[in-house]
């Protein structure tokens, strides 16, 4: 791969790759890959609490008991460079009969949903699911790109722009052929 970012227009926004640690990005809202028990763990969501500071698990605690599989719920973004968090949940790999697609769909969905929500014009995405949940990444990114793409053409939308932030170049090419 010749540039390590890459830009795509979509309706009256864009999707952006770029390959980052989703932690450093200034954007309004950061997505987060959680677990359904909001309880914190390893991958990108040990490195947004990290460097978010406590507040983000004192308000996930405040204020929800969990959230399904397919959802997703907002926080603020602590010592981030991004006013909010949105904490989504996608689904554990298991043989992709168990509406694995469907659910990583919905995450993103809701995800997205709630930055429009909340006024967001620029949104961080992780590749949900695909560490160690093991969705295969070469399943999940036409379904994360598609299900922003989607995002942006909504009629009225706040969203102007989405960047998935991939951690390897495997990952950052993956995306690009789904691009
Ligand atoms: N920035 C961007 N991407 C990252 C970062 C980062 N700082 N760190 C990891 N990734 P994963 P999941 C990538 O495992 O599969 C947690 O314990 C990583 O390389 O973080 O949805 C939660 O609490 C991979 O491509 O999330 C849940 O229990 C992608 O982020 C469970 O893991 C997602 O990998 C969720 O598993």
């Amino acid at each position: 791969m010749e540039s390590d970012r890459l830009v795509r227009t979509v309706g009256g926004g864009r999707v952006l790759l770029v390959r980052a640690d989703i932690t450093t990005i200034a954007v309004d809202a950061v997505i987060n890959a959680a677990n359904a028990s909001l309880a914190g763990g390893g991958g990108v969501d040990g490195a947004i609490h990290r460097a978010a500071g406590p507040e983000l698990m004192r308000e996930l605690r405040e204020r929800y008991q969990g959230c399904p599989t397919g959802s997703a719920v907002i926080t603020g973004g602590g010592r981030l460079r991004a006013r909010y968090v949105i904490h989504a949940v996608g689904p554990r790999w298991r043989d992709g009969n168990h509406r694995e697609p469907e659910l990583l769909e919905a995450a993103y969905r809701s995800a997205f949903a709630l930055a429009a929500e909340h006024g967001c014009a620029t949104v961080a995405a992780p590749a949900i699911s695909t560490g160690i949940y093991g969705f295969p990444i070469e399943l999940a990114a036409p379904l994360a790109i598609g299900t922003a793409a989607a995002a942006l053409e909504a009629p009225d939308t706040s969203l102007r722009e989405i960047t998935f932030a991939l951690f390897s170049d495997s990952d950052l090419e993956v995306f690009a052929r789904a691009l």
